[in-house]
């Protein structure tokens, strides 16, 4: 396993590899020396506006996501995005809400087991999202960060359910240079209305996955490519007394 490799000869295979690539890609394109200034200047102001990771995470995360699967049974990892934060409090039932947003009700349940269809009893769940107006506590609109974010940990045959709002589509920041190039492109700046859940239970292997919507605007034009056009984290529509309710069950393979 590459892992085990020093780390000076991974750097060298890695580091290799990506200049090899975009080599190519310079090679097959004919970039004239006019272009290859503009996307070294480029980098320069993405970077100069802080937002180098922003982009790289809209290209390339999902990849290095679709390689930890490869290694892992159990619920499909996705794309844990920038604004997780690890500290969020235990809640009794209910993941806190602004009145001022208001947003549709909405209950997140289901059952946490193993490979074996085990239940998992104590596992934890934590969850994060969006406002219904798609903004992130701790990081946008000084929204307290205890706010939209909540930890639960699963009953005795491994169900939790939790209240919340539901949330709308997400627009990365696009005034920046990530979003420039991005519309540049003829792409966009949204991703699909989406909860981030991250499932941890001693011996397991952690699970940071995200749920959408059925019907949703963007599933199957997420801007950074997201699990959302894979059918299995798409949650079918389903209402009782006026709440939407998203069945989310989580599998978690043993480690090692
Ligand atoms: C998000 O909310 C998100 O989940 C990802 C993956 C990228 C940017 C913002
Ligand atoms: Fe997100």
């Amino acid at each position: 396993m590459s892992q085990e490799k020093p780390w000076q000869e991974r750097v060298q295979e890695v580091a290799l590899a990506i200049i090899d690539g975009v080599r190519s890609a310079l090679d097959a394109q004919n970039v004239t020396m006019e272009e290859y200034r503009t996307g070294v200047g480029y980098l320069m102001k993405t970077a100069q506006a802080g937002e180098l990771g922003l982009l790289c995470d809209v290209f390339f995360n999902i990849t290095v996501v679709n390689n930890q699967n490869k290694l892992q049974e159990g619920t499909r990892s996705d794309l844990e995005g920038p604004y997780y934060l690890p500290d969020s409090p235990f809640v009794d039932g209910e993941i806190k809400t602004m009145e001022e947003f208001e947003g549709e009700p909405m209950v997140i349940q289901g059952q946490v087991t193993n490979t074996e269809g085990e239940p998992l009893v104590g596992a934890v769940l934590d969850i994060w999202q969006s406002t219904p107006n798609g903004k992130y506590s701790g990081y946008h609109d000084n929204i307290p960060q205890e706010y939209y974010r909540g930890k639960v940990r699963t009953n005795a045959d491994g169900s939790y359910s939790v209240k919340s709002t539901t949330p709308v589509p997400y627009e990365i920041p696009n005034q920046g240079p990530t979003g420039t190039l991005l519309k540049a492109m003829g792409s966009h700046t949204w991703r699909p209305a989406h909860i981030h859940l991250k499932a941890s239970a001693d011996g397991h292997h952690n699970v940071t996955m995200q749920a959408y919507f059925e019907g949703g605007d963007y599933n199957d034009n997420d801007c950074c490519s997201g699990k959302c056009n894979e059918g299995q984290n798409i949650i079918p529509r389903k209402y009782e007394d006026g709440a939407r309710i998203m069945d989310i069950d989580l599998v978690l393979a043993k480690a090692a």
